[in-house]
């Protein structure tokens, strides 16, 4: 009997080592929708390698870029069930979710994208992930960026009138539709591996996009009039499925969340350090460039703000910070 009994015992001691171990090492899926060469891309790519180094091999992330696993809507979808692991992320889904993070598409909240930069690594800002597991079922690691976002349009667009009706494609979600609606455009939300097309076909006038990807992807070739406006700071947010993290022991943990902060935060950093040139390498395109300041959009921001203050309480502290920052 006794003997029976140590069998027995080891036999579960078995099964639980072999259960400990391959709960440890694992294989993450990371899901994005920017294509290979976008940096959000690079530094997906970059974790997976430092998170494989400091794992000693144990773990490893298999990176799916542009959209291969669906888009963002349908990646937080498969975060929430644990059936995709980790995602860098628009800020698009959790800001229709947790409408507080619509404080952070205040227009002109920032001036330039240092700061940014900095409002993004402030407490103000980091403060906000603290409510993305229980109200997304997302575990918010850190910020990264894609810029600041500018105007892209067919015809120029030289008065606020011209936004009239303007069909301008934005990112699909509630505080940049707002801010497009207050200017009196028509904005269609459209993904951003749909935009190429819709430029070219016509579906669109013009489009809300960044430096980086309007260079990278080339929209320049579609419209050739770029209004410099740095209307709003676009955040990227670096997430973990909150089941799957929900398995982790807190080694892995803290591994994970270490090294995705990281390699978020040097996706900010090489924004700021090329802002400079990617405006002068689009300024050295066959385009008309126009800059535009606040006083442009001043009604549409009055309207914004009506709006987004009493959704978006955070915005008074991220106002305060911003202001502490610039001075
Ligand atoms: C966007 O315009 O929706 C977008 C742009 C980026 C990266 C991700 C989304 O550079």
């Amino acid at each position: 009997m006794n003997k029976l009994k140590t069998l027995m015992t080891a036999a579960v001691a078995a099964s639980l080592s072999v259960t400990a171990f391959t709960a440890q090492a694992r294989d993450f899926r990371l899901g994005l929708i920017t294509p290979q060469p976008h940096i959000w891309t690079q530094e997906a790519e970059g974790f997976a390698e430092t998170l494989a180094e400091r794992s000693g091999g144990e773990h490893s992330v298999s990176i799916f870029p542009a959209q291969q696993l669906g888009n963002e809507a349908q990646m937080v979808q498969q975060l929430q069930a644990g059936s995709l692991d980790m995602a860098f992320l628009t800020l698009a889904e959790i800001s229709n979710r947790i409408p507080d993070f619509g404080a952070l598409y205040a227009p002109f909240l920032v001036e330039d994208i240092d700061q940014a930069a900095a409002l993004l690594r402030s407490e103000a800002a980091t403060d906000l992930l603290e409510a993305m597991p229980a109200q997304a079922g997302l575990v918010g690691v850190g910020y990264g960026m894609a810029g600041m976002r500018q105007i892209l349009s067919r015809a120029p667009i030289e008065t606020a009138e011209d936004l009239s009706g303007l069909k301008v494609r934005i990112t699909p979600f509630d505080p940049i539709r707002d801010f497009y609606v207050a200017t009196g455009a028509a904005p269609t939300p459209l993904p951003l591996p749909a935009v190429y097309d819709a430029l070219a076909n016509g579906q669109v006038d013009a489009i809300d996009m960044d430096y980086d990807s309007i260079r990278l992807i080339k929209f320049y070739e579609q419209a050739d009039n770029l209004v410099i406006a740095n209307h709003m700071m676009f955040p990227m947010v670096a997430v973990v499925s909150g089941r799957v993290w929900a398995q982790l022991d807190g080694e892995d943990r803290e591994l994970i969340r270490s090294a995705m902060a990281e390699h978020a935060d040097n996706v900010m950093t090489h924004f700021q350090e090329h802002h400079e040139a990617w405006g002068a390498e689009l300024r050295q395109q066959d385009i008309t460039v126009t800059e535009i300041g606040p006083d442009f959009f001043a009604d549409a921001i009055a309207d914004w703000e009506a709006i987004w203050a009493p959704k978006a309480p955070s915005l008074t502290r991220l106002r305060e910070t911003a202001a502490e920052l610039a001075d």
